[in-house]
């Protein structure tokens, strides 16, 4: 089958604390490519477009805030269901639920700090890579 390409965001909580070697060597190690990469500060419109589908979630303020409050690291990652290869080297959501052996299980214990976005699913990252790598 043809590979797949997703959006992975190092996000600014992971940049801040000096981790985004660390996530891109995990994704490297399990054999996806990092097929295209930029560093910029999101701002509140684009985060807000990124994150519509929250909209009314009584957590979508903070979120807006967090992912606009420093700069993150962009990378469209791709090969073999790079969809879900990506979620599982993530973890869940919540990094207190997370198991060991993930990034957010390893590095996170806060909800909205959880050091990572993917895309879940194909859909979404075409969405997502076409908001960010416009013409990539
Ligand atoms: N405070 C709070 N934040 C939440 C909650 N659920 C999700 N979030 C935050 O909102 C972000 C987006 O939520 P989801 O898309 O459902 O989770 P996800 O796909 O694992 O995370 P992303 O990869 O960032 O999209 C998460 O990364 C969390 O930071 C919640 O119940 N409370
Ligand atoms: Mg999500």
């Amino acid at each position: 089958m043809a590979d797949q390409s997703t959006l992975l965001i190092v996000k600014p909580d992971a940049v801040r604390r000096g981790l985004t070697g660390e996530i891109l060597s995990r994704v490297e190690r399990k054999g996806l490519r990092l097929e295209s990469l930029r560093m910029m500060r999101i701002d509140r419109d684009l985060a807000e477009r990124h994150y519509a589908e929250h909209r009314e979630k009584p957590f979508f303020g903070e979120l807006v805030e967090f992912i606009t409050s420093g700069d993150v690291v962009l990378v469209k990652v791709t090969g073999r269901e790079a969809v879900p290869v990506l979620r599982s080297l993530m973890g869940a959501t919540d990094p207190a639920a997370s198991p060991p052996g993930t990034i957010r299980g390893d590095f996170g214990i806060l909800i909205t700090e959880n050091l990572v976005h993917g895309s879940d699913s194909p859909e979404s990252a075409a969405r997502e890579l076409a908001l960010f790598f416009e013409g990539q």
